[in-house]
């Protein structure tokens, strides 16, 4: 049989090889061109020492139709920017087409690079192969209509044109991912967590059905969201443990628990196939289930979930479209802890009215949820929220003006290039925004020391345990006082036990 045409997709670099798991985005794409005919190989730059170099290689190895890049805002952008201005050097003819979040939120930026041809903004499966047989076509014919194709962007006379979107598609029904393209062995991305000894990364809801304003799930699915067939989820989960050797499974949907009628079937083949797991949920999704659907929940072993808890305050819970609210938020503590599940609660701090207030009132709501469920897990991000240009048609009218400390209007990057400087790297990463005083971050830098030392967390799977009372008792009194200022002798501990921080971890 001859082989079909050829595409490389490559994730570049964005965390270690020790903290890599499965790359879901280049996997989902793979899986799409196989069902199309085409052949497809994979680099992982989170397994490759150089991941330009590995990409440059596979190219000259094997003729190809196209390079795909997946890129997500954060430290991938630099990586993905390396890779591509690699390919272009040596290749200039290939067609470069990224996806992911990045293009997805910020296409005029992202189009805007001398080595980027096509973004397929939100889902790629159904767009990719459009493109690749329209640029087929357009070799053969001489002319083409990339117009027609929805959820792409490209460059049409120098003119930045954005198609219309794509419509939603629920999860894949049939096919396994083809982990066995994967260099070396798929197993080598089962990684050790607090659930296990070889936690696999799975996706299985698509979207959520809710809107709000900071995020960018909201902003690439649209309200849109669905849950996978209850076999599909079985027979996956049961390759992962019986094939790869899994042994626990950590969801990386956007949001797992939706209606509970959906989830029953699912919840019965997570108690069937015995693995620990945890998930993305919301907290309003949590104490609105049923005794019957927390049975199932408890049998099922969910061992945590991850909870956008954002801000204590109501009036700003509305404002940002959450649809929950600050009571559900300790409700949800609490019932977790009397279900054995451990919530894990991100909050939003510093945002732009009144950013040192919002700031010491959230502090305090913390330590009311700590005290309710000292089991709670919690993470504290600067509130970054998208540019007005990033969100859906609807909420982007009302998107006030950001001012940054001298009120001027805050400009965001034009270029990739731009976002790769570290006040946009650290946007990206909900650690700094532009209105937030050097006092305010080094206060919040504080205060996430002196709590992360007080309850070390329990995903960290690799400092001893010896290290973690150690920091637990060097923190007690200052945690007890509410005395978070310069914790130079926390900062000097966790140098030596290099404590890990849950907002890394946790994604
Ligand atoms: C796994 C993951 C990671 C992994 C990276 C895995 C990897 N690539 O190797 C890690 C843990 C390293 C990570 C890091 C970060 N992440 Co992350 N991560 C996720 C997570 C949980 C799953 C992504 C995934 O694999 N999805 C499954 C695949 C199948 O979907 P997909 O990636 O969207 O791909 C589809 C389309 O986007 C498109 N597509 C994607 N790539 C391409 C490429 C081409 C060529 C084409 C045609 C199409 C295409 O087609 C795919 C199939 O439909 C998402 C949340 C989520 N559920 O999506 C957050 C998410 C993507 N992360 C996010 C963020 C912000 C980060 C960080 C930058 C910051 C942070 N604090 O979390 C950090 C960086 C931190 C650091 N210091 O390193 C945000 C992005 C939102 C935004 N505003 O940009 C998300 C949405 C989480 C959230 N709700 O806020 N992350
Ligand atoms: S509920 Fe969570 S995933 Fe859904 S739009 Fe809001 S923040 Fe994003």
């Amino acid at each position: 049989m001859t082989p079909g045409p050829r595409v490389v997709l490559v994730n570049p670099r964005i965390t270690s090889r020790r903290r890599a798991r499965f790359p879901l985005s280049v996997l989902a794409l793979a899986r799409s061109l196989d069902e199309h005919g085409y052949e497809s190989a994979i680099i992982d730059g989170n397994h490759e020492r150089d991941d330009a170099e590995a990409t440059l290689r596979e190219l000259r190895a094997h003729p190809c139709e196209a390079l795909g890049v997946t890129v997500m805002g954060g430290p991938q952008v630099a990586t993905a920017i390396r890779v591509s201005r690699a390919v272009r050097a040596e290749f200039p003819r290939l067609p470069i087409i990224w996806g992911g979040y990045f293009p997805t939120l910020y296409p005029e930026a992202a189009l805007n690079a001398p080595y980027v041809d096509f973004l397929v903004r939100g889902q790629g499966e159904a767009t990719l192969p459009q493109l690749l047989a329209a640029l087929r076509a357009a070799g053969a014919a001489g002319s083409t209509d990339l117009g027609a194709i929805d959820g792409l962007s490209w460059r049409c006379a120098g003119e930045a044109v954005h198609n219309r979107a794509r419509p939603f598609s629920p999860p894949a029904a049939q096919v396994r991912l083809p982990y066995e393209k994967l260099k070396g062995n798929p197993r080598q991305y089962l990684v050790k967590t607090f659930m296990g000894q070889r936690t696999a990364s799975y996706e299985a809801a698509l979207g959520c059905r809710f809107r709000c304003t900071f995020c960018g799930v909201a902003a690439m699915f649209r309200g849109a969201t669905a849950v996978p067939e209850a076999q599909r989820l079985e027979s996956d989960l049961l390759y992962l443990r019986d094939n790869l050797g899994a042994d626990s499974i950590q969801f990386y949907d956007h949001n797992f628990f939706d209606r509970e009628e959906d989830m029953a079937p699912l919840l019965e083949v997570l108690g069937r196939v015995r693995m620990p797991w945890w998930c993305y949920a919301r907290a309003d999704a949590l104490i609105n289930m049923s005794p019957e659907a927390w049975a199932l929940v408890r049998r099922s072993g969910l061992r945590m979930a991850y909870i956008g808890a954002e801000t204590p305050n109501d009036r700003m819970l509305k404002a940002i479209r959450k649809g929950t609210r600050a009571d559900q938020t300790m409700e949800v503590a609490e019932l977790c802890r009397r279900n054995g599940v451990v919530p894990e609660l991100s909050f939003m701090v510093a945002p732009p009215e009144d950013p040192e207030g919002e700031t010491e009132r959230t502090f305090e709501f913390i330590r009311r949820v700590k005290r309710a469920n000292p089991s709670a897990e919690i993470i504290v991000y600067v509130y970054t929220p998208l540019p007005a240009g990033s969100l859906p048609d609807g909420i982007r009218q009302r998107a006030g003006v950001l001012r940054d400390l001298d009120g001027e209007p805050v400009r965001f990057p034009q270029t990739p290039e731009e976002w790769t400087t570290k006040r946009w790297v650290d946007y990206s990463c909900h650690a700094d925004a532009p209105w937030v005083s050097a006092r305010l971050r080094r206060r919040i830098r504080d205060f996430v020391t002196v709590l992360n030392c007080r309850y070390p967390t329990l995903q960290d799977a690799h400092s001893p345990p010896w290290a973690k009372s150690m920091l637990r008792a060097a923190a007690a009194w200052r945690y007890r006082f509410g005395v978070y200022d310069r914790p130079w002798e926390l900062d000097a501990a966790k140098r030596v036990v290099r404590l890990m921080d849950p907002r890394v971890s946790s994604i």
